[in-house]
Order: C-alpha cells, then sequence, then structure tokens
C-alpha cells in the first residue's frame, strides 16, 4: 500500500514539475518576443514520431503477452460441446483483433503523416454517401453473423438430443455443493425447501415428509400448544395437547415438558404475540425456512429476550412449512411414483464426485439461498443456481484426468506445483506443464468463503464408473467420498 502510494505521489509530482518548466519556457519565450516559435517544427515531428513508436510498442508488446502467458490458459476442451464453443471463442478473437491492428494502426499511421506543416491545407472532404454505407453495412453484417453463429450454437448446446446417460444434482449454498446420484433408478426425486433441516438435499418421500411434518409439529406444539400448567414453586410442568398431530394422524398424544418460571413467562408471551390458535385459518406470507439455525436458537438462546421477534417469525415459518408438508402429503396420494424416486438417490457429501467419459450428463441445479453459479471451466460449461428454480446443464466429458492431463502437457500448458511440509507451510512453488484437474467452482460473488466453492471432478472409464456407481449404491465409501443412499433399506 505504501508503495502504491509513493508511485501515485511521485507521478503527479513529475506532472506538476513539467506543466511548471512549460510555463517557464513560455515566459522566457515572452520576453525573448518569441511567441511564434513556441512549438518548433523539431517538436512536432518528434512528436509524430512518438505516435507511430507508440502504436508498434503496443503491437509488439500485446503480441509477446499473448504468446507468453498462453500457457496459463485454460486447455482446449474436454468436453464434446466445448469445441463449439472454443471455435466460436477463437472466430470472435480472430475477427476482434483483425479490426483491432488495421483500425489501431491507421489511427496512429494519419497521426504521423499529417503532422502539422506550415502552408499544408487539409483537403476539403465533407460527404461520401458510398463511404458511409460500407461502413454501416459491413461492421452490421459481421456482427449479425457473429451474433448468428453465437445463438445458434448456444441453442444447439442448451437443447441436446436424446435421453441423457446419468443424472447428477448439484445444490449450492453458502459455501458448499452438495451432489447426488440418481441411483438403481436413474431419476432424480423430487425435492423441496420445505424439507431441508436433516434431510440436506430436502429430498421428498412418504417418509422425509412424514418425518419432517413430525419435526415441524413438535416445535410448533413445543412451544406455542398450551392445554394446562402445573406449578412448583420454581417449575413449570407443561400438558399440552398436539393439535397438529390430532388433525393429520388421529393421535391424542399429550405432550409433557417442563420449564422454568421465566421460561414458561417467555412462552406465554410468544402464544399471546402470535394469536395462536389451530383452529383457526391460518394465514402464512411464505418466509424462508431456516429450521437449523432455529432449532439451535431454541435449545441455546431461548431464555435471551430478544431473540423474541426471532422465535415468533421462525414460528410462522413452521406453521406456513406443516401447510406445504401437507399438501405433499395430499400430492403424494395421487402421484405416489414421483416421491418413490428420491428413495435409492446418493448424496455425496465430500468434495469430490465421479462421472464418466464418453457418455451424456445431464446436471440439475439448485440453490438453497442466494443465486450462485455452477462454473466447470474445463468442460466450457456454466450455469447459474438459483433459489426456487432447477436449472440444467447437459454435457458429455471426453477425456479422463489422466488424458486430459497429458492433452495440457501437450498444449504447453503449466499448471503451479505446491510442495508443503507436514504443517501445511509452503516448502516450494513451481511451473509443471500439465493442469491441476476438473473443478466445480461457484462463479457468483456470493458471500465472504465464495472463493472456498469448490468441488473436484474425476472423469473415469464407463466401466469404472459403473463399478463406482454398484459400490456406493450399497453405501461404501469409494475413492474416501463421505456418501449416503438416503433411504437405505
Ligand atoms: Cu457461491
Amino acid at each position: 500500500m505504501g508503495l502504491v502510494l509513493t508511485i501515485i505521489i511521485s507521478v503527479l509530482l513529475v506532472g506538476v514539475a513539467f506543466a511548471k518548466i512549460l510555463q517557464a519556457k513560455e515566459l522566457v519565450d515572452d520576453l525573448k518576443d518569441q511567441e511564434s516559435e513556441f512549438i518548433t517544427r523539431a517538436e512536432i515531428k518528434t512528436n509524430a514520431l512518438g505516435l507511430l513508436v507508440f502504436v508498434i510498442v503496443m503491437f509488439v508488446l500485446l503480441i509477446a503477452q499473448i504468446v507468453a502467458w498462453n500457457k496459463y490458459m485454460l486447455p482446449s476442451s474436454a468436453s464434446v460441446h466445448g469445441e463449439e464453443i472454443d471455435t466460436l471463442m477463437n472466430v470472435t478473437n480472430i475477427l476482434i483483433l483483425f479490426v483491432f491492428f488495421i483500425t489501431q494502426a491507421l489511427l496512429f499511421w494519419f497521426g504521423y503523416k499529417y503532422y502539422f506543416r506550415k502552408g499544408r491545407k487539409a483537403y476539403w472532404y465533407p460527404h461520401n454517401n458510398s463511404l458511409e454505407l460500407a461502413w454501416t453495412i459491413v461492421p452490421a453484417t459481421v456482427l449479425i453473423l457473429l451474433i448468428t453463429y453465437g445463438m445458434s450454437t448456444w441453442g444447439k448446446i442448451m437443447n441436446p438430443e436424446g435421453e441423457p446417460d446419468v443424472h447428477i444434482e448439484f445444490v449450492s449454498e453458502q459455501f458448499k455443493w452438495t451432489a447426488r446420484y440418481a441411483g438403481k433408478d436413474n431419476k432424480l426425486g423430487e425435492a423441496s425447501f420445505a424439507l431441508y433441516g436433516k434431510n440436506a438435499l430436502g429430498i421428498a418421500t412418504e417418509k422425509s415428509i412424514k418425518d419432517r411434518l413430525n419435526e415441524c409439529y413438535k416445535m410448533v406444539v413445543e412451544l406455542v400448544d398450551i392445554d394446562s400448567t402445573k406449578t412448583d414453586s420454581t417449575h413449570i410442568t407443561v400438558f399440552g395437547k398436539n393439535h397438529w398431530e390430532n388433525v393429520v394422524f388421529g393421535s391424542n398424544d399429550q405432550i409433557t415438558k417442563s420449564y422454568s418460571v421465566e421460561e414458561f413467562e417467555r412462552l406465554t408471551k410468544v402464544s399471546k404475540l402470535l394469536g395462536y390458535s389451530p383452529e383457526k385459518q391460518i394465514v402464512f406470507d411464505g418466509l424462508r425456512l431456516d429450521s437449523l439455525n432455529y432449532e439451535g436458537l431454541i435449545s441455546e438462546d431461548w431464555n435471551r429476550s430478544g431473540n423474541l421477534d426471532v422465535v415468533e417469525s421462525s414460528l410462522k415459518n413452521y406453521r406456513a412449512n406443516i401447510l406445504r408438508l401437507k399438501r405433499m402429503q395430499k400430492d403424494y396420494e395421487k402421484n405416489p411414483q414421483k416421491y418413490d424416486n428420491g428413495k435409492d438417490d446418493i448424496v455425496i457429501s465430500g468434495n469430490r464426485i465421479v462421472i464418466p467419459k464418453g457418455k451424456t450428463i445431464k446436471f440439475q441445479l439448485r440453490s438453497k439461498d442466494v443465486i450462485h453459479s455452477a462454473y466447470f471451466p474445463h468442460f466450457r460449461a456454466q450455469m447459474n443456481t438459483v433459489p426456487g428454480m432447477k436449472t440444467y446443464f447437459t454435457f458429455e466429458p471426453k477425456e479422463t484426468n489422466q488424458e486430459f492431463f497429458d492433452k495440457a502437457a501437450e498444449e504447453g500448458k503449466v499448471y503451479m506445483h505446491i510442495t508443503r511440509d507436514d504443517e501445511g507451510n509452503i516448502l516450494s512453488k513451481e511451473e509443471r506443464l500439465g493442469s491441476t484437474g476438473y473443478v466445480l467452482v461457484c462463479n457468483k460473488i456470493c458471500g465472504a468463503s465464495h472463493y472456498n466453492m469448490k468441488m473436484f471432478i474425476d472423469v473415469v472409464e464407463p466401466e469404472e464408473f459403473d463399478q463406482y456407481l454398484n459400490d456406493l449404491t450399497f453405501g461404501n465409501e469409494t475413492k474416501s467420498i463421505p456418501v449416503s443412499v438416503f433411504e437405505k433399506d
């Protein structure tokens, strides 16, 4: 910081000094009565030459940078559709550079060629229709062609033909990715944010809906649904009647819970705040459910009165959630198959995922909090993950990790090889031919640890993938990837 500041101040001071010198020269010229010769012919010529030198140095530096730093660019695409994106990119870049070199060369050449000479007059050339037409139509045509080319490529990539071979889901949240394989049936089960909680991806099955309902009932009932109390000097025992469960399951169980007098006062206050009555029609406003945080809050911070409004809004969320879950239960009765798909889904909670080479893979993307973006740079694939909706991207990887590494090395690309000691301190860094390998990273600034949202991808031969998936189906951990089959029998 200090160095940057020093440089800025130095540049400013040099500028001021230069202006002062010019001013002094002007004054001296005034004294000598030489006003017309303030800028001499030699100086004008030097300036004109300066323009020429500048443009040449700029071109040379530009080309030198493209050549010298090309090794840091991404290796050529590792997916089938990515080749088309690479071609599109190259065509666009070549066109842009071509126009750039011609226009800049002309601009600076004219600056040099027509520098001021005494007695020479500019040629008066006010208008030319053909020229006007030419420099409107030519760039317009080139742009239209380029845009059409880009849009048709995009259309082709986004509308792949045929059924995908493999379905995988990625769910983003601040600040990690969780992945899910479709399991034996190769169908990803339904999911809903109403089920988030212990069920990290909110996978909807008959059982998970019921479990989540019970969790929500418990939270609401425990806090608000109070029928009668029995008091001793320091504790109040509450006999709550579980109205929600009565409605749905026809159970008539009483719940019993003991609170301190202080806790109980808060509890009744919350009930009053809510005007809670399960018999009344419930109006809800679809607030975001943050159940995990809330559950933590209940157990730890319940006695802090400042949290009452948090408790209140969370309770509203629970009630809204219960209505959503009940709707899902009704839907289950109509389409049970839809809710069976998720049972054998495999949830990957590590930071590495395996996909097969030469198969079409359809990624389904969801987000739990803010907008993130799933970016697979080596596959030339990127798609936003948006809370409340699903997005998709289909592609076919064409090289295994080793093949990709070898290709990158052949193309002269480098990666930073870092050696560390046992404590993680960096011992040495060196550039080596090859590539760091496939990654999924977040490409939207989504918060403080955005940079850390990363998942590694292994591309393997199809047979190896089948074996891997088979192992996963039985809940085995392969390649040290923590994994769970959603509803293991
Ligand atoms: Cu992110």
